[in-house]
């Protein structure tokens, strides 16, 4: 697709992970796939590296993986936008397509109202306009907002982002809220018209769920409820996708939202259940999403046209507000991954379509008990897949963004794939590196663990303003057997074990902390590391 993005040249901007052309990118919204493309729309702040201002940006691909820009969608107005227009949805109705969204402005209440947008172009250059530019313009809804209180009677602080579907010709919408009791809720809307909406109740609430695997927050943001594991038995649309029914019998629901708490973003995390009556029973524990906590946040799932669960989300940086001053741009998209359901645990495995960026041949590495070495790929842009066989007790470890032990800037000089103890005395406190374990704890076969040690990732001054603190979660031991796969892009890695997720984002400072270790303990298999192509070029200086 062309022209590429233009994005500003900087050693921790991610190359093959989206980013707003500059500003500040939080939420993915509006996602779909439209006459084989798909549009990613997403919050931005065009104006500086913080949260403020939230306008909608709008990108397109044809393959989830190299994206174009398009020009801004949404941009906060003079009624009950105006302070911002805040996370949303596509909706396909029989008008036509629609966004969906929340808008803030104080003035309106204490929390954000429910607004509608539809596309500038007329019905015929919707069904045959050039299909890069037919959504790239909107027009707000007279009649915003369409919701603009909180149902009577709750008690509800917070009451933000949207999830709608159409069922028996009647939408649904859900909300995301925060009581004053602390804890989160979904409340439930439903319209004959999507303008008119009664009020239908809770449809669940934070002190219902069994939260043992994950603490559901004081709000719940970003609800997004879709069916997984079935068929989907929506209506059809011309020219897209089904619109989802939660109910379909040969599937079960998923209700995946972020959890906010007091102020913080703490992690993205999901029930699996069913609707019954207006309500959601779930049927299993809340559990994480991703192990990376807030670093996957606020994300958003649409059904591809070819059957796909695909979801998106917000990769936030680790960086503390007190250093925006010396930034340009602030957030990335995670990759794209595909969900599916294994029993009442989601499953996460990066989109097919990234192979297409992968550059030549891979770098094979063969594992086994002992193996401890630097590879001779150096690149902070790589893919590292392969499957493992662990022994109990055993472990593998792979360390990326790490800098040689011979000095800086020094092609010839070794990496640092030795283990920890190799190293410690010698480049203590200059060396860089992130270390991600995948293993056994001690002789236990019990749980296997993947972690992201970020300890030493960054050596520089100003390090107190990095969140550098380990990131880790324990998966079902699987009889040994690791699938991995591995993405590194500057300042994002993800690591994916046996559909586990983990992002984390990392900051290394000195030019040559481009090498990559592998050591096991216990363990064989192979690996293959490719590096990888960039979606994006410099822009002039
Ligand atoms: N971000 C949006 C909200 C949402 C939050 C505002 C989650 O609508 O609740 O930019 O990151």
């Amino acid at each position: 697709m062309k022209p590429p993005l233009i994005r500003h040249s900087d050693v921790h901007r991610p190359a093959y992970h989206f980013t707003a052309p500059t500003g500040w990118l939080n939420d993915p919204n509006g996602l779909v796939q439209i006459g084989g493309i798909y549009h990613m729309f997403y919050q931005w702040n065009p104006g500086a590296p913080l949260h403020g201002d939230i306008h909608w940006g709008h990108a397109i691909s044809a393959d989830l993986v190299h994206w174009e820009d398009r020009p801004v969608a949404l941009a906060p107005g003079d009624g009950p936008d105006a302070e911002g227009c805040w996370s949303g949805i596509f909706l396909q109705t029989d008008e036509g397509p629609a966004l969906m969204y929340s808008g803030l402005n104080r003035e309106y209440g204490h929390t954000q109202t429910c607004c509608l947008a539809w596309p500038s172009a007329s019905g015929d250059e919707l069904a045959n306009g050039d299909g890069a530019s037919r959504l790239d313009s909107w027009n707000k809804d007279p009649a915003n907002p369409v919701i603009s209180r909180v149902p009577a009677g709750l008690d509800a602080r917070v009451m933000r982002d949207h999830c709608v579907w159409r069922e028996d010709g009647v939408w649904h919408q859900v909300m995301g809220a925060g009581l004053g009791s602390d804890e989160g809720a979904l409340v439930h809307f439903s319209s004959a018209d999507l303008h008119q909406w009664d009020d239908e109740g809770l449809m669940l609430r934070g002190s219902e769920v069994p939260a043992t695997g994950a603490y559901m927050g004081t709000t719940w943001e970003c609800p997004d409820l879709f069916p997984l594991g079935g068929e989907d038995h929506g209506e059809t649309f011309p020219d897209s996708l089904p619109a989802h029914s939660i109910s379909s019998a040969s599937s079960r629901t998923v209700f995946a939202f972020s959890a906010w708490d007091k102020g913080q973003t703490l992690h993205s995390a999901y029930l699996v259940g069913s609707v019954r009556d207006g309500r959601f029973v779930p049927d299993s524990e809340a559990r994480l999403l991703d192990f990376g906590l807030r670093h996957f946040y606020a994300p958003q799932s649409f059904l591809a046209t070819d059957g796909r669960r695909i979801q998106i989300g917000w990769a936030q940086e680790a960086w503390e507000p007190q250093i925006a001053g010396a930034k340009v741009w602030a957030g990335a998209m995670a990759l794209p991954r595909e969900l599916t359901l294994d029993g009442s645990r989601v499953r996460s495995h990066p989109v097919l379509e990234l192979a297409g960026l992968r550059l030549g041949s891979p770098e094979n590495v063969q594992i086994a008990d002992g193996t401890a070495g630097e590879l001779h790929t150096r690149s902070r842009q790589v893919e590292i897949g392969g499957e493992l066989q662990l022994e109990p007790g055993g472990h593998v470890e792979i360390t990326v963004l790490a800098s040689p032990v011979g000095g800086e800037s020094s092609d010839t000089a070794s990496c640092t794939g030795a283990p920890a103890t190799a190293r410690l005395g010698t480049t203590a406190g200059t060396a860089e590196r992130t270390t991600i374990t995948i293993g056994f704890a001690q002789e236990s076969e019990q749980f296997m663990y993947l972690g992201v040690d970020r300890f030493e990732s960054r050596v520089a001054e100003q390090s107190r303003y990095y969140d550098m603190k380990p990131l880790q979660g324990v998966i079902e031991p699987n009889d040994g057997k690791a699938n991995l796969q591995i993405f590194v892009d500057h300042s994002i890695i993800e690591v994916f074990v046996n559909g586990h997720p983990l992002t984390a984002r990392v900051y290394p400072v000195r030019a040559d902390s481009d090498c990559i270790g592998v050591s096991a303990v216990g363990a064989r298999g192979e690996l293959r590391v490719w590096e990888l192509a960039s979606i994006a070029q410099d822009s002039p200086e």
